[in-house]
């Protein structure tokens, strides 16, 4: 089947700098039509004025936090659509104390909040869209170099991309034998809404771009590309993985 007849649901677009944006322009200019979600009546203006620029193109709220407003969500899309083909899910949260005080200090309810939203809602929104995957389909969700490695003041964020990654395998288990396939792309730091307000993000970037073989910091366009592929027919042969999509950062030993 040709892109051009494929339809994707995207989970976490806040903003034009949010990845789910990236990874939307990048679907639609390879012939993809699309779902795209936002959390709240707060981000619905700026969500349904990006979207709107976007022929084809249909905004829905929901919050992944809420099995009423995923369960909705997914009537509507079956009622609309029938067929899904791929999913994005671009979320992630931590209450924001839990990213300055060490991580010997957080809290029950910060590491709950963190885990509930940030992985918990992947296992949530597959099972939704696999009964609409009827003819195969492809998720991706986003993760980062803190699940592997110390990063600081990450801490319980690190905890949950860990936990995410695991849960792509997973998921990628269950999906397989329905043609469905499930990856993560871990992404190097992108200035987006999530990494505002996180002291030392600047200087972050820039040691970030002085180690990279690439000497360069990542494009959210990049991960777009790369979500793409994996949503494609290029990417048939990968499920469960973590690909990075971090200028080759992650490679390097010192
Ligand atoms: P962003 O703030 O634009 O996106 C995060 C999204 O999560 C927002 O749209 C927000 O509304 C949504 N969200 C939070 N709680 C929600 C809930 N209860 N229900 C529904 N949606 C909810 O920032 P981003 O950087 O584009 O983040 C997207 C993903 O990429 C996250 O998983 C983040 O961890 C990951 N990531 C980001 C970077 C980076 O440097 N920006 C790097 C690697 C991975
Ligand atoms: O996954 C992320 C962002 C995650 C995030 C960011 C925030 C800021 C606002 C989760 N929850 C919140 N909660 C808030 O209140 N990234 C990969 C970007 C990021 O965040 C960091 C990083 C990097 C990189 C936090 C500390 C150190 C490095």
């Amino acid at each position: 089947m040709s892109e051009s007849q494929k339809t994707a649901v995207i989970f976490g677009l806040a903003n034009k700098r949010s990845i789910a944006w990236a990874i939307a322009q990048k679907l639609h200019q390879a012939g993809w039509r699309l779902a795209i979600t936002y959390q709240n009546e707060r981000l619905e203006l700026e969500a349904k004025d990006l979207i709107a620029e976007m022929p084809g193109a249909a905004g829905f709220m929901c919050d992944v936090t809420k099995d009423d407003e995923i369960a909705r969500l997914f009537d509507q899309l079956k009622s609309r659509y029938g067929v899904l083909h791929g999913l994005v899910h671009s979320v992630g949260f931590a209450p924001p104390e839990e990213l300055k005080n060490p991580f010997l200090n957080t809290t029950r309810e910060g590491f709950r909040i963190a885990h509930d939203i940030s992985v918990y809602s992947l296992i949530a929104v597959a099972r939704g869209a696999a009964p609409l995957m009827t003819a195969g389909g492809a998720m991706v969700t986003l993760t980062y170099y803190g699940s592997e490695k110390v990063v600081p003041n990450y801490n319980v964020m690190g905890v949950a991309k860990a936990a995410l990654e695991a849960t792509v395998r997973y998921l990628a288990n269950d999906l397989g034998p329905k043609a469905v396939r499930v990856n993560a792309i871990s992404a190097g730091p992108i200035k987006t809404l999530a990494a505002r307000g996180i002291s030392n993000f600047g200087d972050m970037l820039k040691t970030q771009l002085e180690r990279a073989p690439l000497k360069r910091n990542i494009d959210a366009a990049e991960v777009g590309a790369t979500a793409t592929f994996l949503l494609s027919e290029a990417g048939s042969g990968i499920t469960g993985e973590t690909i990075f999509v971090d200028c080759g950062y992650n490679i390097m030993g010192f």
